[in-house]
């Protein structure tokens, strides 16, 4: 089976190295290659979609992501893609060190709900040790606590009709001509109710830092980095993608990137 799956990443390599301008190593840089509509872009998007049957056929829902001893920890999570917000909502709220802030639960609920960061740390907590994979080709392991993801959805009581969980950041990333736009990702309800899918609010035994994401960021453990959406404002749960950004279920999925970025 895993077999499968390295045969696969070779084809993907393979394909990259041939295609030879595939920016699948930035997260800070990305192509004209994969914007609009291209070969390129239209070839990944297939690619994608094999991705993530492959995934879901042959790893189980509730496979676990491999986790480390703490001496495996060799230095602080390395930040990434935004560390300082400069966005006024997220100045507020970092002024008046988090104290207002409230994780706002919407969409396809029952009971849409918000949360204090003392009502997020009241929740049963999780505590796991994870290695971070960046596309930009670098890893780090650190130990996350959060509330599982699960809970708040428990809580909250999903419709049936739902199909993802959209993260809202307060973050925002320029665009050059679109101007600022939003950081956000989504994931679908598997990886949303796997055990080790996490809200964030502690990494390696501290408060998560302004840099990782304050004050609640999410783990994903089984894909890519850019899937973890840090400084999140509010999840909400959807039965299309179709409405956010450019359609594509992510900020770095509108530029090109796979939606599903398991590893
Ligand atoms: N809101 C927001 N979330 C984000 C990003 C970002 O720029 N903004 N960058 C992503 C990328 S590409 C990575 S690798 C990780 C970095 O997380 P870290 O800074 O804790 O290492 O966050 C992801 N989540
Ligand atoms: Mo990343």
């Amino acid at each position: 089976m895993s077999q499968f799956i390295i045969n696969r990443r070779k084809f993907l390599t393979i394909a990259g190295v041939a295609a030879s301008a595939i920016p699948l190593s930035g997260c800070d840089a990305f192509d004209s290659l994969l914007s609009g509509q291209s070969p390129v872009r239209d070839f990944l998007a297939s690619a994608n979609g094999l991705t993530y049957r492959a995934h879901r056929a042959l790893i189980g829902a509730d496979t676990l992501a491999p986790e480390f001893a703490a001496s495996e920890i060799r230095q602080g999570q390395r930040p990434n893609g935004s560390t300082d917000p400069a966005d006024a909502g997220y100045l507020a709220l970092k002024d008046a060190a988090f104290s207002s802030y409230r994780l706002v639960v919407g969409g396809l609920v029952e009971k849409p709900a918000s949360f204090s960061l003392a009502e997020l740390r009241n929740m049963p907590a999780r505590t796991q040790i994870t290695r971070h994979d960046c596309v930009e080709g670098w890893s780090c392991i650190a130990k996350w606590t959060g509330v599982p993801l699960h809970r708040i959805l428990d809580e909250a009581r999903v419709r049936p009709e739902a199909r993802f969980v959209v993260f809202h950041c307060y973050d925002t990333m320029n665009l050059g001509l679109q101007g600022a736009v939003p950081y956000y990702e989504s994931i679908d309800l598997i990886d949303a109710r796997h055990p080790q899918t996490l809200l964030a609010y502690g990494c390696n035994d501290q408060v998560l830092a302004v840099a990782n994401g304050a004050p609640l960021r999410v783990r994903i453990e089984r894909q890519l980095g850019y899937k973890m959406a840090k400084y999140i404002k509010g999840i909400e749960v959807v039965s299309s993608l179709a409405p956010f950004g450019s359609g594509k279920g992510g900020f770095w999925e509108d530029l090109g990137y796979e939606w599903y970025g398991g590893i």
